[in-house]
């Protein structure tokens, strides 16, 4: 038995699955959950794959520790998604944060989540967190708490949730960021998703004071994966606080050798700097 997630140009990522544990229809999307063969439990959303079990540090590691290492201090954090508590968990490492906000539309997927996965290790019932079922879009254009870090762990930039990488969405987290601030979103497939990489940069652009882009190799997703960062006022994403990243106990991003993020592939990169 197996799972294959199809992306553009018949290009496929698959896993050999032991048995289907769940398949549920919330109000928002199909949630899948498969015990894999090699990668532990394999999480489905609308077909797409969101995590492995044994791995999913490959993507959250990237998606929250440079932001939070390279911002001075970051005390207040905004998880747009993220329901599955991987992001969440990540953030709460950081000694620094007080209070951690995380918006998830699906409370079906924080349910399966909790069940099932456990990857949240506790950090649901963390007191710093607070956790809200809601639309993350109302949310931010309604907050009127400062953030000093926006976090989106959506599904991709095609579909529902294709309203996270518009210029409006863009406008509404420059506004819920603190005067210095960092936003970060995943940003799809950089082989495969490659024109919404591009809208989404083009896009970002338009309204935070400087964009920059990365690529990680994420386990279960067709890699490299994209990441974009837009900062609010004088931030140096280019350099993390290495000293404050001891006991993250990373497994995938080296804060040592943060600059080796921002390889991307040359056609990619001549794509976004209007070269190509
Ligand atoms: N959220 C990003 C999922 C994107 C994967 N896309 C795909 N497989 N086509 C992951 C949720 C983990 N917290």
């Amino acid at each position: 038995m197996h799972f294959i997630e199809w992306y553009p140009r018949g290009y496929g990522v698959a896993f050999k699955v032991k048995e289907k544990l769940l398949e549920i229809e919330s109000k928002y999307q199909k949630i899948e959950l498969y015990e894999t063969e090699g990668f532990g439990k394999l999480l489905v959303l609308d077909g797409t794959v969101q995590l492995v079990t044994e791995g999913e540090e490959s993507y959250h590691e990237p998606l929250v520790h440079p932001i939070m290492l390279a911002h001075p201090n970051p005390k207040k954090v905004l998880i747009i998604g993220g329901g599955d508590g991987g992001t969440l968990r990540e953030v709460l490492k950081h000694k620094s944060v007080e209070r951690a906000v995380m918006v998830e539309i699906d409370e079906k997927v924080i349910e399966v989540s909790r069940s099932y996965l456990g990857i949240d290790k506790g950090a649901f019932d963390d007191p710093r967190a607070e956790v809200i079922v809601g639309d993350g879009i109302e949310y931010i254009k309604n907050t009127e708490e400062k953030f000093d870090v926006i976090i989106v762990d959506s599904t991709d930039p095609v579909g529902p949730a294709k309203m996270l990488f518009s210029e409006e969405f863009y406008k509404s987290a420059y506004n819920a960021l603190d005067e210095k601030g960092l936003y970060i979103t995943q940003a799809g497939s950089v082989y495969l998703f490659t024109e919404e990489l591009l809208d989404a940069y083009n896009n970002m652009k338009k309204v935070f004071d400087k964009v920059h882009y990365f690529s990680f190799p994420v386990i279960g997703y067709a890699s490299p994966w994209s990441f974009l960062v837009g900062v609010k006022g004088e931030v140096n994403f280019k350099e993390v606080k290495v000293n404050r990243a001891k006991d993250l106990n990373l497994l995938y991003y080296d804060p040592e050798r943060h600059e080796t993020l921002f390889q991307m592939p040359k056609y990619v990169k001549d794509l976004l700097e209007g070269k190509a």
